[in-house]
């Protein structure tokens, strides 16, 4: 049914002068050797590390591009139902590793630049990471299109292409996080295809007025109109040739500048309006789970939706369906409620432009979108000021009211007289001012609306969209636990354990790397003692490349004899990094009281931290400064450091992420139960071969039963106690020392300048102190003794390896 779309003149001669994908080393030399010398103008002799990357990436890059030429062309041949996955967010990391193991041609590569004088591993150091994303939920994004492509399914990504990523982290000497910008375009960025054709146009404020004739249309003028262009990222899929695409947005003004106002003499004024168009997709924001309000915020998301709408809809219509069939050709996903303008803007197209009834535009949208929630914390539910959306989106704010008028309405008649419930489930919130709650608007414009691990898909339905279960069925609400690709997170970040499982399961690699059940076959060898010897030694070796990194990077010395303790995630109050790090003082101040012979039978321990704090989050700023200036007391003192080191990994990132995580024997998740969504980076170290310390929340729980209880460290209260224990914290509230002294001690021991002068701790201590939030102080006791249980089970390594195999498989 798609369109036929042949090329001009004879197919032949163009087939003949295609590129082929099959190639040997010396196409590979030949080709970069071209690069070298004709995209990059560089000789030979004065060749660094730097341009050979730049090269053997452009050569890649043309392999990519054959695969991507050829499946978009059959994708428009056949004209499938296309999934859009619309994310903020696409924390990709680096491509070059990946694309020549995706490709088939990491071996041919590494021969290749050998014959050249290079080593591919300094190659692939020289590579920035692509850091358009702030955690779990950006690299969710990127996972999924690896997935998508991998599974051959016609998948495209929309984000927008940010001129400066998250943030760099440096610490300063006191200990605290500076930001620096991330100017990751800096050097050419090989991975991306200017479309300098495709655009859109885009318009922000102006006027919007309702046409008189009382069809509900209106007429959007006026305000300020800036230019989307397209840059393709291709995604290749692992052995396919299917090669997606995600398309990123940048904004430009459309008219270089206003020429009236430069006639005028107003040179400033008339550049402004080109300084605003360029600063929409100038910055990533930096929060994780908090909303700001910011106008600039705002139009990042309709800037984005409103362009890519304008894309999907034109190949749609390229297909030459009639409109009421789009949801028969596009499926939506809402990469949580950031997108969530689609839903009024695809009203709006349908509506003023293809000037369908409302009810008959409705039908299309609540077709068209399906959302995705990853958080139910409060402070991360994002609300508009209805002021402001009014402001800048006019038309916009008018069709949210008229969706919140024909949505209450069908409330009141489901549950007459029952105003309580239209509060609570109206789009919009009282108050001063009004706010749009985008989460209501996501639920009711979508098909289907999931959580990100069973747990928080239940606590979805039971809290913040209980209404809406009850209001709409619950069929309309379901779970998909968030997943990871073992591409990048076992076989590209470790390549021997990988080797090891192909070797061991004999089958090809590619087999296992597209069915990860088939891992279950390692459960036999962990009886196997050669076997267990072979996986112990490739952790080792892991956690030496970890120590080489730390040297070179940092100059510390880091003791790989020693059980590795990691927590990698973003800082949040939530995550509960405090409570790691107060145990690990009370671990300091254990083994202070030791004799030398007692310690000497202690387990050593290397503690690893890293994570990024947003800039304004003083409380989680506060938790860095502390985590480093225990370091520095801890890793100098005679009497322990031998037993206990700790490190505050600066700067943490996909690729920190990929030498963090296959070095780690035990890694933390210690959320307070049923805030963590799901946590993925729990996958990948169980993937790993490390296993798990953590609270029974998100996907751990999932993990536990996967992997079995007993190769599991779980403590903590549960879910359902928490609300309760908070109530008891502000009503029936108990002395520190009285409930936890252990704790008591460790916080009194910190204000006493333990770790430098006490004072500027103590707005962290205090959030314990007085209220506790998080239940750090219900949870404090039983986590000490879940860290005595790993250090017992590690103690007897035979058992700890075999733990390692199962959780693996
Ligand atoms: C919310 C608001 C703004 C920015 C980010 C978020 C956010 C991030 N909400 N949830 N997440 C994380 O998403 C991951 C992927 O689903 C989850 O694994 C993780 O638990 C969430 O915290």
């Amino acid at each position: 049914t798609g369109k036929e779309v042949w090329p001009k003149g004879d197919e032949k001669v163009w087939k003949a002068g295609t590129r082929g994908v099959d190639q040997d080393v010396s196409d590979i030399t030949k080709s970069f050797v071209n690069h070298v010398q004709t995209s990059l103008a560089r000789q030979a002799y004065n060749l660094d590390d730097l341009g050979a990357y730049q090269a053997a990436a452009l050569s890649v890059r043309d392999n990519l591009l054959v695969n991507w030429n050829e499946t978009q062309l059959n994708y428009t041949r056949k004209a499938p139902k296309r999934a859009y996955y619309l994310s903020l967010e696409f924390l990709m990391g680096r491509t070059l590793d990946n694309a020549l193991l995706n490709l088939g041609l990491k071996d041919k590569y590494r021969k290749g630049v050998e014959q050249l004088g290079f080593n591919m591993e300094d190659l692939l150091e020289k590579e920035r990471d692509a850091a358009l994303g702030n955690g779990g939920l950006g690299r969710l994004a990127a996972c999924y299109l690896d997935s998508g492509a991998s599974q051959e399914l016609p998948l495209w990504g929309y984000g927008l292409r940010y001129q400066y990523g998250i943030f760099q982290q440096l610490i300063s000497p006191e200990g605290n996080q500076l930001e620096a910008p991330d100017p990751w375009l800096e050097n050419q960025n090989p991975w991306e295809l200017p479309r300098l054709d495709v655009t859109y146009e885009v318009r922000f404020y102006g006027q919007a007025e309702r046409s008189g004739s009382g069809n509900g249309r209106a007429a959007w003028t006026g305000g300020q109109e800036v230019l989307a262009v397209a840059y393709d990222v291709m995604i290749p899929g692992y052995k396919t040739k299917t090669t997606n695409n995600l398309r990123l947005w940048e904004s430009k003004p459309k008219r270089g500048f206003d020429l009236n106002s430069f006639n005028a003499g107003n040179y400033e004024g008339a550049v402004e309006s080109s300084n605003s168009a360029a600063a929409i997709t100038s910055v990533l924001y930096p929060n994780d789970h908090t909303t700001f309000g910011k106008e600039l915020r705002l139009k990042q998301q309709y800037f984005w939706t409103a362009a890519s709408l304008q894309d999907i809809l034109r190949r749609f219509k390229n297909v030459g369906k009639p409109i009421t069939e789009f949801p028969d050709y596009a499926a939506i996903q809402l990469n949580d409620t950031h997108p969530t303008l689609a839903i009024p803007e695809l009203m709006r197209i349908l509506i003023d432009e293809e000037e369908l009834s409302w009810d008959e535009a409705w039908k299309i949208v609540t077709n068209t979108f399906f959302y995705t929630n990853h958080t139910v914390l409060p402070e991360a539910l994002e609300k508009w000021p209805v002021p402001l959306v009014e402001h800048v989106l006019p038309r916009h704010m008018q069709i949210i009211y008229d969706i919140n008028l024909y949505f209450l309405q069908a409330v009141e008649k489901k549950f007459p007289g029952d105003r309580e419930r239209l509060t609570r489930m109206s789009l919009i919130e009282e108050g001063y001012p009004k706010q749009v709650r985008m989460a209501h608007l996501a639920c009711i414009g979508s098909r289907k609306v999931n959580g990100v691990a069973e747990l928080h898909s239940e606590l979805v339905q039971t809290t913040i969209l209980k209404d809406f279960v009850e209001f709409e069925g619950v069929s309309k609400f379901g779970n998909v636990t968030n997943g990871v690709t073992p591409r990048r997170w076992l076989d590209q970040c470790n390549f021997e354990l990988s080797d090891l499982i192909t070797k061991t399961l004999k089958l090809e690699k590619n087999v296992w790397l597209k069915d990860l059940t088939k891992l279950e076959g390692l459960l036999p060898f962990a009886e196997n003692k050669a076997f267990r010897a072979e996986w112990a030694a490739i952790k080792q070796r892991n956690k030496e490349r970890l120590a080489r990194h730390v040297q070179t990077t940092l100059g510390l010395e880091v003791r790989t004899d020693a059980m590795f303790d990691v927590q990698i995630k973003r800082l949040h109050e939530y995550k509960r990094q405090t409570l790691n790090i107060l145990g690990v003082i009370h671990r300091y101040i254990t083994l202070k009281g030791m004799t030398p012979a007692e310690r000497k039978k202690s387990n050593r321990k290397v503690v690893f931290f890293a994570g990024k704090a947003a800039p304004a989050y003083y409380i989680a700023k506060l938790t860095i400064r502390l985590i480093v200036n225990v370091a520095r007391v801890i890793n100098a003192d005679p009497d322990t450091k031998d037993f206990l080191q700790l490190y505050f990994l600066p700067d943490y990132s996909v690729s920190l992420a990929e030498v963090l995580i296959p070095a780690s024997d035990i890694s933390q998740h210690i959320s307070t139960a049923g805030t963590e969504a799901s946590g993925t980076s729990n996958m990948k170290f169980c993937l790993n071969g490390g296993l798990l310390l953590g609270t029974v929340d998100g996907a751990n729980i999932e993990i536990a039963e996967e992997v079995g209880e007993s190769n599991v460290f779980f403590f903590g209260h549960l879910t359902p106690a928490v609300e309760d224990l908070r109530y008891q914290h502000t009503y029936h509230p108990i002395p520190i020392e009285e409930k936890c002294p252990a704790l008591a001690n460790v916080l009194n021991q910190v204000s006493a300048g333990l770790f430098g002068d006490g004072a500027p701790y103590e707005p962290l201590l205090n959030t314990i102190r007085q209220g506790d939030y998080y239940l750090i102080t219900d949870d404090f006791d039983s986590y000490i003794a879940a860290l005595a249980m790993v250090d017992e089970a590690y103690l007897d390594r035979e058992e700890w390896i075999k733990k390692s195999i199962r959780t693996t498989a």
